[in-house]
């Protein structure tokens, strides 16, 4: 299990709360589709995906990437109770969805990255060393009732 001290969750708490969800959502789901193509398959109802800028503004990209974040944001209020938060949402992804748990990973890294690329300094390798802990259990969480 991952284990967060006080200052992790402080550091992940606080960028969190200046954080637009729905961009933000947007720009990470639209950026693993551009990055990691074959996640596309997942999504063949959401319409046109077929370049970068077109996943970028297909607003079910962007709907669908504001549900994902505003999910994930249950992390940050339950760090030390990833798998139960997780439960239902892993069994969903695992039974109904297929979605190889790989994936997780690949969209927390993706998250990373968007989280960096909008807060710049403020994104110290103090946060990022939260933010990949925080990425990694809930990967963990998501993968943890597959079967
Ligand atoms: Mg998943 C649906 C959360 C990663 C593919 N995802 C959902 C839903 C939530 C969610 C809350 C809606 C569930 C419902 O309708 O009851 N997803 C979620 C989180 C994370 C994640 C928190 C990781 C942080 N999802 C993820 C990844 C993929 C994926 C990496 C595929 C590459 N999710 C997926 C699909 C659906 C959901 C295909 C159904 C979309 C639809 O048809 O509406």
């Amino acid at each position: 299990m991952v284990h967060f001290t006080a200052e992790e969750k402080a550091a992940v708490t606080s960028l969190w709360s200046k954080m637009n969800v729905e961009e933000t959502g947007g720009e990470a789901l639209g950026r693993l589709l551009v990055v990691y193509p074959w996640t596309q398959r997942f999504f063949d109802s959401f319409g046109n995906l077929s370049s970068p800028s077109a996943i970028l503004g297909n607003p079910k990209v962007k709907a669908h990437g504001k549900k994902v974040l505003t999910s994930f944001g249950d992390a940050i209020k339950n760090m030390d109770n990833l798998k139960t938060t997780f439960a239902k949402l892993s069994e969903l992804h695992c039974d109904k969805l297929h979605v190889d748990p790989e994936n997780f990973k690949l969209l927390g890294n993706v998250l990373v990255c968007v989280l960096a690329h909008h807060f710049g300094k403020e994104f110290t390798p103090q946060v990022q060393a939260a933010y990949q802990k925080v990425v990694a259990g809930v990967a963990n969480a998501l993968a943890h009732k597959y079967h």
